[in-house]
């Protein structure tokens, strides 16, 4: 579906909320069209039962959609049924293998990360390296925001255990070539996962293509509700994990002293699963088929360009790469961060102020935090041009017009 404004304009009435406000907080989490949201009253109202529990015809429907959520979401990466495990999001998949990979690293052992990492895929890895001895490494950013596959190429070396990186950065929408350093990192037989969370909502991810061997997102910024989320990961290595969560849906059989785990994806899915959130997340997900994340991700960066040009006028530090994602992340010259989100919250204008939760990419730059705009397929010109409008205000106030 080529996104026109004719058609962006239709899309937009399918997002009830939108209607208030002009929401450019898309990186932090995304607004729900009302098929998921109907989804949800439909089977709270109609569906509810428990899951691989019940012989009733409630509690096997139940378990079909919950299943075959598991089914489009593989399919949305081009992975298979058993490779999707439901996580609450991308922080709990990628907490869920600091634990289960620890049995694979040693003292001395490395771990490699970039300097633009979120604290979800930064403080996990601290932890693992405070219990096992292991030491954490990072791959720098150069001047231009991007990373420095120099540097990549000498820090991946036989020591490096485990590359977790992320995709596309929430902070400066740097899109980091993945395959380039998983491709690098598996000839060094290192492990090599994805922190997608930034990327999944806005560009066709295949994971066969990337070659990763986990990838994680969150339901929540594409459509789906919040406490839903997903960790992909090869089948082969998911066999031979350990799981992190004990008891529920995760069990075979289980005598007095021991205990037999279930079945890929099960086996890391322990307890009652966020049954609702997994079914919404499959009607997200066709929802943004319909679309195409093709188009999706064209179309971001035309709003991209177009609010670049329209802020050419201000008086601003841009911490953004020449070529990004649709997430510009900026400090206008006079104005902290938290007074220009607040003054635009005057205007209904929802854009996020701070550090992003990347502290140490912060420290780097040598700033407090930024001010970010981020953009969804539902964004029209009109919502840029609010936004600036908002940037224009906000700068007069603080030069005393
Ligand atoms: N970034 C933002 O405003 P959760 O909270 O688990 O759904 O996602 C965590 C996470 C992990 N990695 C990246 C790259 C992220 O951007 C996020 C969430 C939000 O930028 C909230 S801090």
């Amino acid at each position: 579906m080529k996104l026109d404004k004719a058609t962006v304009d239709k899309i937009k009435k399918d997002f009830p909320i939108l209607k208030n406000v002009v929401y450019l907080d898309n990186a932090a989490t995304t607004q729900k069209p009302k098929a998921v949201i109907k989804r949800i009253t439909d089977y709270y109202e109609k569906e509810n039962a428990n899951i691989h529990r019940g012989v009733y015809k409630l509690s096997q429907n139940a378990t079909k959609a919950y299943e075959d959520a598991h089914k489009t979401v593989a399919n949305f990466i081009n992975a298979t049924q058993e490779e999707i495990i439901f996580t609450s999001g991308t922080t709990e998949s990628l907490n869920l293998l600091a634990y289960s990979l620890q049995k694979n690293i040693s003292k001395g052992d490395e771990i490699l990360l970039t300097e633009l990492e979120h604290h979800s895929n930064l403080v996990p890895w601290q932890q693992l390296a405070k219990r096992t001895g292991a030491i954490l490494k990072f791959i720098p950013i150069k001047k231009d925001f991007t990373l420095d596959y120099k540097e990549a190429e000498k820090l991946i070396t036989e020591k490096t255990k485990i590359l977790s990186v992320v995709h596309v950065s929430n902070a400066t929408g740097t899109v980091n070539d993945v395959e380039k350093l998983c491709s690098l990192a598996k000839k060094q037989d290192a492990i090599t996962i994805i922190d997608g969370a930034q990327s999944a909502p806005h560009m066709k991810i295949d994971v066969k293509k990337l070659d990763c061997d986990f990838f994680a997102f969150s339901g929540h910024k594409l459509l789906g509700p919040t406490g839903i989320g997903v960790l992909f990961g090869k089948k082969e290595l998911l066999e031979k994990m350990e799981p992190f969560n004990f008891g529920g849906d995760m069990i075979r059989s289980v005598t007095p002293e021991k205990a037999t785990w279930n079945d890929l994806p099960w086996k890391f899915e322990a307890g009652t699963p966020n049954i609702v959130g997994g079914i919404a997340l499959a009607t997200a997900i066709e929802y943004l088929n319909k679309i195409g994340l093709d188009n999706i991700e064209a179309y971001e960066q035309e709003l991209r360009a177009y609010a670049l040009e329209k802020m050419k006028g201000l008086n601003l530090t841009l911490f953004i790469p020449k070529e990004g994602a649709g997430i510009i992340s900026f400090n206008l010259n006079k104005v902290h961060a938290h007074d220009v989100a607040s003054i635009l919250d005057d205007d209904t204008v929802c854009i996020r102020g701070g550090h992003h939760c990347v502290m140490p990419l912060m420290t780097k730059l040598g700033i407090a935090g930024t001010s970010r705009a981020s953009f969804y397929f539902y964004n029209t010109t009109e919502d840029i041009d609010t936004f600036v409008a908002g940037l224009h205000k906000a700068e007069d106030i603080f030069n005393g017009k």
